[in-house]
């Protein structure tokens, strides 16, 4: 027969009663609620230790399928003696565990860490629980999120369920909840619940390259990213040395790694173009200076790597170009600085100012620049005030921008050597005649364009040579 008893039950208990001459198959559970007569006066209750348990048929106690640890069972021999019989009984007494302890996790904070871009199915760590009582636990994380899930309901594994980009999410962070029964609703029997927090941080790994600044981070697939800059140009004057650093356009040759959670540090080089050894680059500090003066204008192209001092598979090149310029010893000059032209009230978009009211010759503003021989620099631009209801060409030829109406307009206008930013202004005023007195040549033009005929009568250059007249000459 077997006994049952709780883990917990207090010393001298009674488990139930046996009484001498009824079967042995009759005994029952006390908590049954079947009442035995006492009839044990004269019995020796002869305790024999414990024996090899197994699970018995008529004892569901005994075969519970969710402990973890077989119950245990002390095995005793029940002789009772009376004058006139005498019996003996093997009583098994199976000491069963109730759930009367609350799982428990070692902390009550993880701090976890995962390398970005680790894939699905990862394994960031095994978060468990325990039970005094050894039940079977059952795990839950809150809330659920689209990162990290655990393996299963009994394996709380914390694996990742979709890879994460550092860039994007630096730290994700949930509850993992435990309970010590499986889940029903109503509950049917006491449970227990335990709760620990699970952050996990988020490890940049080095897998960007140095990025040129200024850039512009442009997404490339689903996580891999790019960052697209322009590179650098600069200015020196032919013949001259140019002391300090060189200043550059957007600003000084610098790169940050890619990887701003690592932020590697990047030594610089210049890989081509400067065969000459006119300048030299700071393989620290990425800045440009010259140790002699270039011989030859035009540009020159700096080829420069900036690469990781840790991983220098990890590299990026970018391009300086610096314009080596003829130094300007005199700003551009309008030959006159007061301008005036005549147009139609009539005429449309894009149709020339002429200088005179017979409307035969077109306007021509010029600018001279003393530093080139036939004073024609190439680099010089025209321009209007913003605003202006009239445009130049490079030539210096005005044209309207939209249609206007009788009477004068004054607009300034300025010549700019894109070289230095050097300029001059003046001042154009355009008398707007009324259209029926006046015939305008009706070939409207773009606005680099000049049409021949309305130059006949003009001295335009056809072709331009910037023929240098620098101060050393
Ligand atoms: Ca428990
Ligand atoms: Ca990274
Ligand atoms: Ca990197
Ligand atoms: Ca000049």
């Amino acid at each position: 027969m077997c006994l049952v008893s709780c883990s917990n039950s207090k010393l001298q208990a009674v488990l139930a009663t046996l009484t001498l001459g009824r079967p042995v198959a009759a005994v029952r559970d006390r908590e049954e609620g079947l009442p035995w007569s006492v009839a044990m006066s004269n019995c020796n209750l002869v305790p024999v230790g414990q024996s090899p348990w197994k699970p018995a048929p008529s004892c569901p106690a005994c075969s519970n399928p969710y402990s973890p640890t077989p119950p245990i069972v002390h095995q005793v021999r029940i002789q009772c003696t009376h004058p006139s019989q005498t019996s003996v009984v093997q009583v098994a007494i199976i000491v069963q565990g109730i759930n009367d302890n609350s799982p428990v996790f070692g902390q009550e904070q993880y701090l976890l860490s995962l390398p970005e871009l680790s894939p699905q199915g990862t394994v960031v760590d095994i978060v468990e629980a325990t039970d005094l009582d050894g039940d079977v636990l059952f795990y839950h994380i809150d809330p659920e999120n689209e990162f990290f899930a655990i393996k299963s309901v009994n394996f709380p594994d914390v694996v990742v369920r979709k890879a994460i980009d550092y860039d994007v999410v630096k730290r994700v962070s949930f509850k993992l909840i435990v309970v010590d029964t499986r889940s029903t609703s109503p509950p049917t029997v006491p449970s227990h619940s335990a709760t620990a927090t699970i952050n996990i941080d988020i490890l940049d790994v080095d897998n960007r390259p140095p990025w040129f600044q200024p850039c512009t981070e442009v997404t490339v697939g689903s996580n891999s990213k790019v960052c697209l800059g322009s590179g650098y140009t600069g200015r020196v004057n032919l013949t001259e040395k140019t002391e300090g650093i060189l200043p550059l356009e957007p600003g000084p040759v610098f790169a940050i790694d890619g990887d701003k959670g690592k932020n590697e540090l990047i030594t610089y080089r210049i890989l081509s173009g400067n065969e000459a050894k006119i300048f030299h680059l700071d393989e620290n500090t990425g800045n440009i200076m010259m140790l002699k003066a270039a011989d030859v204008s035009g540009p020159v192209v700096l080829t420069v790597l900036a690469v990781q001092l840790v991983n220098s598979d990890q590299y990026a090149t970018t391009s300086v170009t610096f314009d080596v310029v003829i130094k300007s010893q005199h700003p551009p000059q309008f030959n006159k600085q007061q301008y005036e032209g005549f147009v139609s009230s009539e005429a449309g978009p894009n149709s020339l100012v002429m200088q005179d009211d017979s409307l035969n010759r077109p306007l021509r503003v010029q600018a001279e620049d003393a530093d080139f021989l036939d004073g024609v620099n190439p680099a010089v631009r025209y321009e209007f005030q913003d605003g202006s209801d009239f445009t130049v060409t490079n030539e210096g030829f005005v044209l309207l921008r939209t249609a206007v109406s009788p009477g004068t307009v004054s607009v300034q206008i300025q010549a700019v050597d894109t070289t230095n930013g050097e300029f001059a202004e003046a001042t154009v005023s355009v008398l707007v005649l009324p259209g029926a007195t006046t015939a305008m040549p009706t070939t409207a033009m773009e606005t680099t364009d000049i049409p021949t005929t309305a130059m006949a009568t003009t001295d335009i250059p056809t072709t331009r040579h910037a023929n240098h007249r620098h101060a050393n000459c």
